[in-house]
């Protein structure tokens, strides 16, 4: 039934049966039966409070089992798409295949609990009805073209969608709780349900969809970016069919999606061009509780999907314990992200059977709910007596299997490997750092000065403002070698020979196509019409893709989906850029629980650079330090690589490095602001057409010098011409430019060369407890040979800079005496 009316029909009686539906349609689901503990209290609204035929008809629909928030999408189209799906006639659902999985869901469960009583597992018990719900999900998908699903959840139930969903065999699973060959784990890999998996899922049309678990950190919600990025990267992979194949589904718990931020920030980018993914699927795995923790002292409103509601879709609240209901909503979900390309949100409200972890007892904080539960049957249980079959057999057969399953996991002698990496990471290493990895860097000089030329062949009416159009000239002499390359244009040189060699290119980050310091202008804009164009999309007809965007205005959100991106575009050269390096904390779980680890925890490689522009030239706080000391505390086992290249050539090296070797690492950059436009950091032509990436710049002199001064980034220019000022000839300076892997050949080789030198001094511009001190000094001791090693640096302190310009100037003048000895 779908309810229509004539316009021409219409009456003050229709009119009024129609405000009476458009209130249930609006406000119903605040009323609406969602809770199968009945915790959840009805809205009072006096809306809905109408009486009557009419009123009771609409109440069954908006006010039942599904509550669906639609009336506050401003599209009309899509408005009355969701009414007209709640007001249809309900399809019939595969009860078979329902209870198979409710029963599934929940045997599994306990198996795990008789046999490893005492581990933790983050049962599904009380939403077991989210196995029906992912199965008509993905069933859908498969009618409407999809291949590939890229799942991302937390440990709730994470186990049981392993087996049951993802495809995997139970006996893996349990095979993890037996954890057999603790040995080729030490020091490494991470615990059970947080790894990843990939396997196969069949539809209900008899269709395989691959599937992949994404691998995730504990921290809650860190990972809801990365697999957004991650499915942007594989549907650019697929080409224009893309959106339509390859699917995001996450799963939240309701106190973290209420929560985590970083939610917030995923769903902010999922409408911008950069970021889209043409349509989500979020399901809130809602029981109604965080660990200890009620959700009237979790969040600030009724439901923790809330959050969403700043977009323009569609929530669909739904009592788990209906399961025909949820599967019907899995269903209508799905066509919707399909229809209109746009995230959809299921709120599946459900109950926790056991504590947090099983381990815990849920009695002491929550004994009224708990006793409710006690009570309440599972919802296999339910389900059947509603359709009337006997669940016995079925039982007895689900539980005979996993018990076979379990049996057969204690035979297993090796961590069984869950996940497959796609073809496209073939050739690609990861491991310690192995010298004959280097590749020739260097590009020649037509491909450079053919770069310059298409840096200021825009279409001919296109209106450029006078100041870019000064400076694309100048380029276009520097890339012709009339002129020193700066690091502006070294990084241009550098990205458009990457992308004439066939290596894709994408940047984002705040203000990336403009450049903080004014210093890219990879868009160009008319000044008569604000219309765009990117050169570096057309240089050549073969050339690779080029995506540089500005990026919402997160850290986490965008640093996390560009390490998504770069998981799955292995081949391309993946950028995030911090507006200012002092930024990068924001995307500190990123940072800590992906980047550096990774590796190490999953085995899982990426080649992320992080452009963070560092400097202390009086700007405060806040803009003068990208944490050099964390990057190097997260470093071990070349985990990744830590960079300042003082040279715009250096730069060029550094990022055509980072893209043609196969060793794939995370690269952290410093970037400059004053040197971007410094001559000396300038570069002769000829620097990028031989040469490569230097770790170590050793000084020019003949070795003689008897105090040597070591620095990384801007403080060495300032030390070279303190050194002029003062014709301090026996003092030589080397610039460290790559920090990690710590440049120990290199660094000894230079150091030995001062053979009368009495000491070393490290210099930076940091306190004493940043910057790069506390790790170099010992390094450069072990190099030292016996001779002192020195430091100079602002004294300790709290935060990383003085407010005051002038104190600032004062500071750094006392560095440069204290650096040359008085
Ligand atoms: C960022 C972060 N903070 C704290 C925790 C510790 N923690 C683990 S589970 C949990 C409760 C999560 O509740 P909810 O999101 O409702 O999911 P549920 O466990 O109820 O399924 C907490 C606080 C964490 N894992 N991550």
């Amino acid at each position: 039934m779908i309810r229509e009316h004539a316009v021409a029909e219409s009456s003050p009686m229709i009119e009024a049966q129609e405000r009476v539906w458009d209130s249930f349609r609006r406000w119903g689901y605040l009323q609406a039966d969602l809770d199968p503990l009945g915790d959840l209290e009805p809205v009072s609204m006096p809306e809905l409070d109408a009486r009557g035929p009419e009123a009771e008809a609409a109440r069954r629909l908006y006010c039942a089992t599904i509550g669906a928030e639609f009336m506050h999408i401003p599209d009309r189209e899509r408005r009355l798409w969701v009414q007209q799906q709640m007001e249809a006639e309900v399809p019939q659902p595969d009860c078979a295949r329902i209870l198979d999985l409710l029963v599934r869901a929940e045997v599994f469960e306990q198996v795990l609990q008789t046999r490893y009583l005492g581990t933790k597992r983050y049962s599904l018990e009380g939403e077991a009805a989210l196995l029906p719900l992912l199965d008509a999900i993905l069933s859908a998908a498969a009618d409407q073209g999809a291949t590939k699903g890229m799942l991302a959840m937390s440990h709730r139930g994470r186990l049981n969608v392993m087996v049951h969903i993802v495809g995997r065999a139970a006996a893996e699973v349990f095979a993890r709780f037996e954890d057999v060959d603790p040995r080729s784990t030490m020091g490494s890999g991470d615990v059970k349900y947080h790894i990843g998996a990939t396997g196969t899922f069949r539809a209900s049309n008899g269709q395989d969809l691959s599937i992949h678990l994404v691998s995730n950190p504990s921290h809650l919600e860190a990972v809801d970016p990365v697999v957004m990025g991650r499915t942007r990267a594989k549907q650019m992979r697929r080409g224009a069919n893309g959106r339509k194949q390859v699917l995001a589904i996450t799963l939240h718990g309701d106190a973290a999606f209420a929560g985590q931020g970083i939610c917030a920030e995923t769903l902010n980018m999922c409408g911008v061009a950069g970021f889209t993914v043409g349509g989500s699927v979020h399901i809130l795995v809602n029981n109604l509780i965080g660990f200890t923790t009620v959700p009237r002292d979790s969040m600030s409103s009724r439901f923790s999907s809330d959050l969403a509601k700043r977009l323009a879709v569609p929530i669909f609240h739904v009592n788990a314990e209906d399961v025909d209901a949820v599967v019907r909503v899995g269903r209508m979900a799905l066509d919707y992200r399909y229809r209109f390309g746009s995230p959809v949100v299921i709120d599946l409200i459900g109950y926790r059977r056991h504590g947090h972890s099983e381990v815990d007892d849920p009695t002491i904080t929550q004994p009224l709910r708990y006793r409710k539960i006690e009570a309440h049957p599972p919802m296999w249980q339910i389900y059947a007596e509603k359709r009337g079959v006997d669940p016995k057999p079925i039982v007895e057969r689900v539980r005979e299997e996993l018990e076979a399953a379990q049996q057969e996991a204690q035979e297993i002698e090796k961590r069984p490997v869950m996940r497959r990496l796609p073809r496209y990471w073939s050739g690609f290493l990861g491991g310690r750092y192995d010298p004959s990895y280097e590749v020739d860097t260097a590009a020649p000089p037509e491909t450079l000065a053919a770069i310059g030329e298409s840096l200021v062949s825009y279409p001919d009416r296109f209106h450029v403002h006078p100041k870019v159009k000064k400076l694309l000239a100048q380029r276009l002499e520097m890339a012709q070698g009339r002129r020193a390359i700066d690091f502006g244009t070294a990084e241009v040189l550098a990205f458009g020979s990457l992308l004439l060699q066939g290596v894709p290119v994408r940047l984002s980050g705040q203000d990336s196509r403009r450049g903080t310091f004014n210093q890219r202008h990879a868009a160009l804009i008319d000044t008569e019409t604000e219309e765009e164009f990117v050169p570096l999309e057309h240089m050549a007809p073969d050339q690779a893709w080029c995506e540089i965007y500005n990026s919402p205005l997160s850290e986490a959100g965008v640093l996390g989906f560009e390490y998504g991106f770069s998981r799955d575009f292995p081949e391309a050269l993946v950028l995030w850029e911090a507006q200012f390096g002092d930024f990068a904390n924001g995307a500190q779980i990123i940072i800590d629980q992906f980047i550096a680890a990774s590796e190490d925890k999953w085995n899982l490689l990426s080649g992320i650079v992080l452009l963070l522009p560092h400097g202390y030239e009086g700007q405060g706080p806040e803009h003068s330090s990208a944490r050099i000391e964390r990057f190097l505390q997260l470093a071990a086992r070349d985990n990744m690589q830590i960079c300042q290249p003082s040279t715009a050539a250096q730069y060029f090296h550094l990022l055509r490095r980072q893209a043609l070797r196969m060793w794939r690492k995370p690269l952290v950059v410093f970037t400059p602001k004053s040197l971007l436009r410094h001559p000396a950091a300038s570069s002769e032509l000829a620097d990028f057409t031989t040469g490569r990436f230097r770790a170590v710049i050793p000084d020019r002199g003949d070795g003689s010098a008897e105090r040597v001064l070591l620095s990384t980034g801007k403080i060495g220019y300032e030390l070279e011409a303190e050194r002029t000022r003062r014709e301090a000839r026996s003092t030589a300076i080397v610039f460290v430019d790559q920090l990690y892997p710590f440049p120990e050949a290199e660094l000894g080789a230079e150091m030995d060369r001062y053979r009368s030198a009495r000491e070393f001094v490290w210099v930076q511009e940091e306190p004493g407890n940043m910057g790069a001190r506390q790790f170099i000094v010992p390094q450069l001791e072990r190099l030292a040979r016996g001779r002192a090693v020195l430091s100079v640096n602002r004294s300790e302190s709290a935060s990383p800079s003085t407010g005051s310009s002038k104190a600032h100037e004062m500071e750094q003048k006392t560095l440069l005496m204290l650096a040359f000895g008085i």
